[in-house]
């Protein structure tokens, strides 16, 4: 298993270690919280735990009950004890970017509903300063095009997110516009600017959300608190 591969698991088993009986527990997107659902469908048949997950996309939905993991609605769930996710970037004041996996959006709400929040990444994810990773905007497709002429008029950088040469289309039915910024120095200041943009759904700047992280090393992990 290749390096990051290896840290990935690392942070995936640990946080799976954090994972009670009787829990509900929010179900992030991501390379790394698959095998975070792998390593709790172990523990479940293992040890014959009973708990209940939150997705937060489809992809995660299906993936959870193909290992067996029983999804509820969030609106079932009369509290999330614990969310794990991923995450794309993060500082060193545990801010961090999501969204290059889409699901930003139900990832926020989920989080935002959760008594406790634990993100699993590989080292690559940590940097001084966030925005090398370009900063996903979800928007309304009606009048997209105006939305994105703005970003552009304030030297936002916005590229449309397309893959296989048509325009990605979030689980929730919006558009995803990739902020190319390579830095950003005020990240609350540009959450309260994309906050009160007209047709912006949620943006990926995740601030102060997470209560823990852990960083997968090669031979274990390391966590931030
Ligand atoms: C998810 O975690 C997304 O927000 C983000 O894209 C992903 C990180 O991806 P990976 O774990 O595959 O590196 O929550």
């Amino acid at each position: 298993m290749e390096n990051i591969s290896l840290e990935k698991k690392h942070a995936a088993v640990a946080a799976s270690q954090l994972i009670k009986n009787g829990m509900t527990v929010g179900l992030g997107t991501g390379s790394t919280v698959n095998y975070f659902l792998d390593a709790l469908a172990t523990r479940i048949r293992q040890e014959n735990l009973k708990i209940v997950g939150v997705t937060t996309s489809f992809k995660t939905a299906n993936r959870a009950e193909s290992l067996g993991i029983t999804i509820i609605d969030i609106d079932d769930a009369p509290a999330i004890d614990l969310t794990v996710d991923g995450a794309d970037e993060v500082d060193n004041r545990m801010n961090g970017i999501k969204g290059g996996g889409a699901a930003f959006l139900m990832e926020k709400i989920v989080a935002h509903n959760s008594n406790r929040v634990v993100w699993i990444i590989d080292s690559q994810k940590r940097h001084q300063q966030l925005g090398r990773f370009p900063l996903p905007v979800e928007i309304v497709p009606f009048g997209s095009g105006k939305l994105i002429a703005d970003f552009k008029k304030r030297h936002l950088h916005p590229v449309l997110r397309q893959q296989d040469g048509k325009t990605v289309v979030t689980d929730m039915g919006h558009f995803i516009v990739d902020l190319v910024l390579n830095r950003i120095d005020q990240p609350y200041q540009l959450g309260q600017y994309l906050d009160s943009r007209i047709g912006v759904v949620e943006h990926g700047l995740f601030l102060g959300v997470a209560d823990e992280i852990i960083i997968g090393t090669s031979s274990g992990v390391r966590q931030l608190k």
